[in-house]
């Protein structure tokens, strides 16, 4: 089995080690614009070893937003900042990635150092929709309107139209998200859809919405890139999407030319009781790896180098994807080779060669 300071090869991708930055929201674009907040952040964390640098939920639509600060890629105007970016990721040694999302009915909200509530349209808010006409609860207390199917066809189109828009912004490692309680994984959970047409009821159904997206985005994307998908593997909710659910979703996503499964859980409802502790989401990359025959990446409390080192070796997930201790650490991966005696496995910039 490979270790952490191995190079993965997916399709004509390489990541020199297998340690990702989690996309994490910023929520400080101007329009969706990325800033030179965004450079720095990404930046730092690529001259800080990381293999794979993937940018913040990036929206589909304005309407798509979590918050007015979120990041976007619904004009051609977002392009270049993000080119910009990937240019100076890929320059040094890792290789840059975007997620794409649309929020669905956590949409319009602050953002959370303002509370994170849900703005009305006339505080900075906007109308937001869901497979249902159902609020996600406290603070985040709209209704979303019920999407008709031009809706859905719109969104997926704004799937697609960001995708070309990432190709030619150099992005090189596409995710959807489909988790968090965003639309994707408000389509999946029986929580938040009750649609009684080909959208909602059965499992084929809630999966329609999804499958068919990733299907329209493959045909845009380059064979030879990775695409991937992060799932809420389980809602954490007796009655809600589950592993069980999340397997046999994996097993047709590898059939729609998915390369990696993301597995995180959580956020479809506020209920939810989340044993949450070091690696706690670890299993559900097993899982979904050994029975869906299919590449994941372990997300979730991941903090140490022997932890994550123990994921890979063990065969648990092919990648790890590190988010707040890459907040705490841009420099974890350096770090983390000279705690595992890896050090002749990291290359750091030579500016700062003098201090690894
Ligand atoms: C944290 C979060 C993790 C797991 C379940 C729910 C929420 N995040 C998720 C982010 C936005 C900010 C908070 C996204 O997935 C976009």
């Amino acid at each position: 089995m490979p270790h952490l300071f191995e190079p993965l090869t997916i399709k004509s991708v390489t990541l020199r080690n297998r340690i990702g930055v989690s996309p994490m929201c910023q929520y400080s674009s101007d329009d969706g614009v990325a800033t030179d907040w965004h450079l720095v952040h990404l930046g730092s964390r690529a001259t800080g070893g990381a293999g794979l640098v993937i940018a913040e939920a990036t929206a589909v639509s304005a309407e798509g937003r979590i918050t007015p600060g979120d990041a976007g890629i619904w004009a051609d105007k977002h392009v270049e900042p993000i080119a910009r970016i990937n240019r100076f990721v890929k320059a040094q040694g890792a290789v840059p990635g975007i997620q794409l999302a649309h929020a669905g009915r956590k949409a319009s909200a602050a953002r959370p150092w303002e509370g994170g509530a849900h703005l009305a349209d006339n505080a900075g808010g906007w109308p937001i929709m869901g497979p249902s006409a159902l609020a996600f609860g406290a603070p985040l207390t709209k209704v979303p309107r019920t999407m008709s199917a031009a809706d859905i066809a719109r969104v997926q189109a704004e799937f697609v139209a960001a995708t070309k828009r990432s190709l030619a912004a150099g992005c090189e490692w596409l995710e959807l998200h489909s988790a968090h309680g965003y639309l994707g994984h408000e389509f999946l959970s029986p929580l938040s859809n009750q649609r009684t047409d080909a959208y909602g009821g059965s499992f084929d159904n809630r999966v329609r919405f999804l499958l068919e997206t990733t299907r329209a985005v493959r045909e845009v994307w380059p064979e030879q890139l990775p695409l991937t998908v992060r799932l809420s593997c389980t809602d954490w909710v007796e009655g809600g999407w589950d592993l069980d659910q999340s397997v046999e979703l994996s097993r047709r996503l590898k059939a729609e030319g998915v390369d990696l499964i993301d597995c995180s859980s959580g956020g479809g409802v506020p209920s939810a009781k989340i044993p949450i502790g070091p690696g706690y989401q670890v299993p559900f990359a097993e899982r979904i790896r050994r029975e869906a025959g299919v590449a994941t990446a372990a997300v979730g409390m991941i903090t140490d180098p022997k932890q994550a080192d123990e994921i890979i070796r063990s065969g648990q997930a092919d990648v790890v994807l590190l988010a707040r201790e890459f907040l705490r650490d841009p420099n974890w991966p350096l770090h983390a080779a000279r705690a595992l005696g890896q050090i002749k496995n990291v290359t750091p910039p030579v500016q700062y060669g003098r201090a690894f």
